[in-house]
């Protein structure tokens, strides 16, 4: 049996502006993942550091951090076997142009910056990025 896990999702800004929350989270219930937690939130320069903290001295970090608060995304937490792999393959690789047809990056992305979702990487950073956006209280069992 695969262990069950949690993954924490962003739906990024630009996937928020162009109204394809919905389009996003049904692909992931289709799938047969659970939400366990969900709200709408404007990611402030605070929370961007915390979570983006691994990427501070990369040459894109300036951009990821202004990209990532432009404007509100949908925070979630998906729980189900082997969460955080599924959802990263379902999410394609990070840049577009290498994501095939048929996952979320493939279908709606083209360039890097504007990649649409965010999925944990790892059991380690979905634990550390759960806390970032959601309190003991607020997930769901
Ligand atoms: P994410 O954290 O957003 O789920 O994406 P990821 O794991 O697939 O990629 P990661 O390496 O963690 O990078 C985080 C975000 O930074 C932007 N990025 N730009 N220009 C570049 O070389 C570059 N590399 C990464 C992407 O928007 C990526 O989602
Ligand atoms: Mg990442």
């Amino acid at each position: 049996m695969d262990a069950v896990e949690s993954t924490l999702v962003l739906i990024k800004p630009d996937a928020v502006a162009r109204k394809i929350c919905g389009e996003i989270i049904s692909r992931f219930e289709r799938r047969g993942l659970t939400l366990t937690a969900m709200k709408l939130l404007r990611i402030t320069p605070e929370i961007a550091a915390k979570h983006y903290e691994e990427h501070r001295e990369k040459p894109f970090y300036p951009e990821l951090l202004e990209f990532i608060t432009s404007g509100p995304v949908v925070a979630m937490v998906l729980t189900g076997p082997e969460a955080i792999k599924i959802v990263r393959t379902m999410m394609g690789p990070t840049n577009p142009v290498n994501a095939p047809p048929g996952t979320i990056r493939g279908d709606y992305a083209t360039i890097m910056t504007n990649n649409i979702v965010h999925g944990s990487d790892s059991e380690t950073s979905a634990k550390r990025e759960i806390n970032i956006y959601f309190t003991e209280q607020e997930l769901v069992q």
